[in-house]
């Protein structure tokens, strides 16, 4: 298999993750590219342009994180991540939580990364910062749920915690100070999993 990932992005962050809960490191070659050119390699194998995309063994492309997580986790033979079951709607809402926060933040973050400070939607980012914060709230109010299993929401949730700290200057949250037992509770999942531990995001 093959994977179009870079060492920055929470969505690749989650596939790898799995990858590495799995230990299906032997079976995928990462390709580096960068996400957001127009002319990165990425582009030829995904018409949306985005990262993760995985190759399957059969050819075939998979263009989503939450998609390409479960499909590994489906060839993984370590606890699935993805539960059956009455767990599994939960987990999953948990899961749409994080990932709506990250679909809120990608709304003002490419602006706020490639726009003069002059030309930001001030008014929009404070909207949206107030959905994060408020979405952050809501999954500090619900830690006795989430507790300390790996499973795809709480992998997802320390992945965007520790985005959040990563671009903290550009999104606006410190989730120290906005969340600090979530903030907590993340940095203990960091250490209890090898596989968060090996994939926490950095400048390559
Ligand atoms: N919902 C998608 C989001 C993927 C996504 O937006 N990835 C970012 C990298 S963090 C990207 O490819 N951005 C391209 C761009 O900004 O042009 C997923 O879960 O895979």
């Amino acid at each position: 298999m093959k994977l179009w990932y870079s060492t920055t992005s929470p969505f690749v962050r989650k596939v790898r993750s799995v990858i590495a809960h799995h230990r299906l490191d032997a079976q995928v070659e990462l390709m580096a590219t960068v996400a957001a050119k127009a002319d990165s390699p990425h582009n030829r194998d995904n018409p949306l342009g985005r990262i993760p995309a995985l190759q399957t063994e059969q050819g075939e492309w998979l263009f989503n994180s939450t998609l390409i997580a479960e499909y590994l986790d489906n060839l993984g033979a370590n606890t699935a991540l993805f539960p059956q079951g009455e767990q599994r709607w939960p987990i999953l809402n948990f899961h749409a939580v994080a990932d709506g926060i990250m679909e809120n933040t990608l709304l003002y973050l490419g602006e706020r990364m490639m726009r003069d400070q002059s030309e930001w939607w001030d008014s929009r980012h404070q909207q949206l910062i107030e959905r994060n914060i408020r979405s952050l709230c809501y999954l500090e109010q619900h830690l006795d749920q989430l507790g300390s299993e790996l499973n795809i929401a709480t992998l997802y949730i320390v992945c965007v915690i520790d985005f959040f700290h990563f671009r903290r200057n550009v999104i606006g949250i410190n989730p120290q100070q906005v969340v600090p037992r979530l903030d907590q509770w993340a940095q203990e999942m960091n250490n209890r999993y090898a596989c968060l531990a090996q994939t926490k995001p950095y400048q390559s």
